[in-house]
């Protein structure tokens, strides 16, 4: 004979109105007395709610984030005869502040499961995986460890033993296992498993080289970005046949005081242009993520390749700057960053970056966006491409761009938009006079 069972919150003192903070059970589960289903969270304590009846989980009743008080129903669990609970005595364990033990509030079913045929509880034959981020059951630890786990994003089901009695998972074993993930990379969040070592002195002759500083905050602030944002990169082309003819022209004329002009300063020029055209892409979001600031300076970042690695110094106002300024602020702080003398004020501030390969070659690549900027512009190198006019092919110098953005803030025709934006100032700089 089989019962279903409404497993309730208990009395739980004079709290109501408790948050439940993790569900640790699943309809198909098999669960044992006594074992935690809910860990419920108020302002002073946490408490796991224990399952005061055995059997197989038919349906759950809450989701995190929901509020319990005496009395909710929690799940049903279907039971057979034998299986059924003590109505027993029992409160939710607190780990910081006792309540009075309280009645359970377990209903055996009603009366029409008792006129149903003997069914035993069918341990699920195909119990479907932990839903993603979902706290595994198996974690054998205190409400204390699991509050302390769960304020440092920590997912404690990854912790596969703890080093207390029986296994226990101790506060020690949490801080080892953030540290752990921390030297694997720094990755974290998400439980993403570390890339397993190799010893590839097995396979060959290997030399040692530490990374230097900035390629290591760089790593991390790469893998930072690269688990946070959801980014799209839109590819187009700009036709820069006239624009390059007008910068060789002013190099040659030695009309800049001996100053080299590359494509870059007119990039920039453009890319404020359609900034200002399309302003949220001069935004960030909020660290809560529910707004979007839109700022009122231009700040321009400028990837910087160096010999330590890479650097992002930064163009304040760049709004304000003819090309020439441009082109001497530009050759300033990439000396800088070449011979490492960027301050971190010269790398602050920035509202958008590009990152220029043009001057070394390729076709197209995607970068990833300078977090908290919504976007960043790539720019690879131009090449002459046969254009189809409408009447015959007639070469044209393309230059790639390979926008990058942060599908959070900006859409993809937005981010359409605003590469055809850029390519329509670059096609005919005069536009940039408007
Ligand atoms: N297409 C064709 N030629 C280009 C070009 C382009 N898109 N961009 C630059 N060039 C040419 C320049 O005109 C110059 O030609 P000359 O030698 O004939 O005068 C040559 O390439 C070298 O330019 P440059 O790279 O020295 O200068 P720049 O202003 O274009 O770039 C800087 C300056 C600091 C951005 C660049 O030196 C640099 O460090 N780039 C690497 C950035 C990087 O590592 N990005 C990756 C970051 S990961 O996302």
């Amino acid at each position: 004979m089989s019962f279903l069972i409404e497993l309730k919150v208990p009395d739980i003192g004079n709290v109501s109105d408790v948050e439940v903070a993790e569900v640790l059970i699943q309809p198909g589960d098999v669960i044992e007395l006594d074992q935690t289903i809910v860990i419920m969270e108020s302002d002073k304590a946490t408490m796991d709610l224990p399952a005061s009846a055995a059997g197989t989980v038919e349906e759950v009743k809450v989701k995190v984030g929901d509020t319990v008080s005496e009395g909710s129903l929690i799940a049903t669990v279907r039971a057979s005869t034998d299986e059924v609970a003590r109505p027993a005595k029992e409160t939710p364990e607190s780990s910081e502040e006792k309540s009075e033990p309280a009645e359970v509030a377990v209903q055996p079913a009603e009366q029409q499961a008792a006129a149903k045929p003997e069914q035993k509880p069918q341990p699920a034959a195909t119990q479907a995986p932990p839903a993603a981020g979902r706290v595994s059951s198996k974690a054998h630890a205190s409400p204390a460890v699991r509050r302390f786990a769960r304020e440092l994003g920590v997912d404690i089901g990854k912790i596969e033993q703890g080093s207390g009695n029986k296994g226990r998972i101790l506060k020690e074993d949490v801080k080892k296992f953030i540290t752990q993930v921390m030297s694997s990379g720094g990755v974290s969040g998400g439980g993403i498993p570390a890339i397993p070592a190799v010893d590839f002195s097995r396979f060959g002759d290997i030399e040692e080289k530490p990374l230097s500083k900035i390629k290591r905050l760089t790593g991390q602030g790469m893998s930072r970005v690269w688990l946070n944002l959801p980014m799209v990169t839109q590819h187009g082309e700009a036709d820069i046949t006239e624009m390059e003819a007008f910068r060789k022209s002013l190099n040659q004329q030695q009309a800049t005081d001996g100053r080299k002009i590359t494509p870059l300063a007119f990039i920039i020029k453009a890319l404020l242009a359609a900034m200002r055209q399309y302003p949220q892409f001069n935004a960030s979001l909020s660290a809560d993520g529910d707004k979007l600031i839109l700022k009122k300076y231009y700040n321009i970042g400028i990837a910087v390749d160096t010999a330590n690695g890479l650097v992002v110094p930064v163009i304040r106002d760049a709004d304000q700057k003819s090309i020439i300024e441009l082109v001497d602020e530009m050759t300033g702080l990439s000396d800088k960053a070449r011979q490492g003398k960027l301050l971190p004020a010269d790398m602050q501030g920035g509202c958008m970056t590009i990152s220029s390969l043009g001057g070394i070659g390729g076709t197209a690549f995607t970068p990833i966006v300078n977090a908290p900027e919504v976007a960043i512009l790539g720019v690879s190198r131009a090449t002459m491409k046969p254009f189809w006019n409408g009447q015959e092919f007639v070469p044209r110098l393309m230059l790639p761009l390979d926008l990058t953005y942060d599908h959070r803030v900006i859409d993809g025709a937005d981010g359409a938009r605003f590469v055809v934006a850029i390519a329509e100032y670059l096609d005919d700089i005069r536009r940039l006079l408007l």
